[in-house]
């Protein structure tokens, strides 16, 4: 494969390119990930487009599906580009989020300005943040106006979407009051704007009530240096009946312009940056210490702990050093 042509290619917007280049990052071969590595290089060399990524969370059943049809239909209808990519660490066994649901999605997986990617099946987070990140990197060299980036809540998958993403959006379901505490603080606390969903029908004035009990709960929070007044927020949509998706937009947009001007856009994409390259070294660490030889030793040297020949600090001493030695 010729990475100079593809990267090019995925620049000028060939979509097919931008599927095989997700492909490649998406494999693990050690070919593959060298070639994976100088594509994401070429195309930062290349072009300095930004997209604004949108993390969306939201426990199955709550309308991810539904809203990033209706919203992604209205952003393209605005003559904007969406990419929809997901975190779904259970996609092993479920067989891919937005896979399932491209039902829920048939405008849009249609629509020449939108471009739909299922969540690979994997098991193991850290790869799938990898993956996903990359992914992101070759949408928004593609020139993307919007990715958007889906993960059910389950376990430290909101984290890492929070991690790759400009805004966090929450997308909740209207219920009853003690419902509230069922959103974890940490979530509660990453989220940029609460979406409460299916505020139409029957459901309509629990959705407004559901909104006010958030917003309360928002305002208890630390105020955070990276939001104006206002800010984080809570707000009802109804993805069904598409209302409350421009003002949702805008609010969005208002958000970021504001970030942007006050650096924080670019500060928290730094960190971010800085965050991964940690968690990249931390990750390879560890497969290092679940490969041969290390593997071995760390049973070896446990199983001397366990039976008192040696202390916990002599032991992980003893493998520290090896792990210096190469
Ligand atoms: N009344 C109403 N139902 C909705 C709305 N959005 C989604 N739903 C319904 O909620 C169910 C789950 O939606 P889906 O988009 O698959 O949720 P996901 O699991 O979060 O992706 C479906 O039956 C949808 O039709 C909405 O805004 N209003
Ligand atoms: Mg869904």
């Amino acid at each position: 494969m010729n990475i100079e042509q593809l990267s090019d290619k995925i620049i000028a917007g060939d979509r097919r390119s931008l599927a095989r280049a997700i492909t490649l990052v998406e494999s693990s071969r050690p070919d593959h990930r060298e070639q994976a590595a100088t594509l994401i290089e070429a195309l930062a060399q290349k072009t300095d487009r930004q997209a604004i990524r949108l993390g969306l969370s939201g426990t199955p059943g709550v309308g991810k599906s539904t809203f990033i049809e209706s919203f992604g239909m209205m952003l393209t209808g605005q003559g904007l580009r969406v990419a929809v990519l997901a975190v779904d660490p259970s996609s092993a066994r479920s067989g891919g989020s937005i896979l399932g649901d491209k039902t829920r999605m048939e405008r849009l997986s249609r629509d020449p300005n939108a471009f739909i990617r299922p969540s690979p099946s994997q098991s193991h987070l850290g790869g799938v943040a990898r993956r996903t990140r990359e992914a992101v990197a070759l949408c928004e060299a593609a020139g993307f106006d919007v990715v958007l980036i889906e993960t059910v809540g389950v376990g430290q998958s909101e984290t890492v979407v929070a991690e790759m993403s400009d805004l966090f959006i929450l997308l909740l379901a209207p219920a009853g009051g003690d419902e509230l505490q069922g959103v974890k603080r940490g979530i509660m606390e990453m989220a940029d704007i609460i979406l409460v969903n299916k505020a139409d029908g029957d459901l309509k004035s629990t959705a407004i009530r559901t909104c006010a009990d958030y917003a309360g709960a928002l305002r208890l929070l630390r105020k955070r240096p990276q939001d104006p007044e206002g800010f984080p927020k809570a707000m009802t949509v109804s993805a069904l009946e598409e209302n409350g998706l421009q003002k949702a937009w805008e609010e969005m947009t208002t958000l970021t312009g504001w970030r942007r001007e006050q650096g924080h856009f670019s500060g928290r994409r730094a960190a971010q940056a800085e965050y991964w390259f940690g968690e990249e070294v931390r990750q390879g660490l560890l497969a290092r210490l679940q490969r041969e030889p290390m593997k071995g030793m760390m049973i070896r040297l446990g199983a001397q702990v366990a039976q008192g020949e040696t202390t916990p600090t002599a032991a992980a001493a003893e493998i520290l050093a090896l792990m210096q030695q190469g």
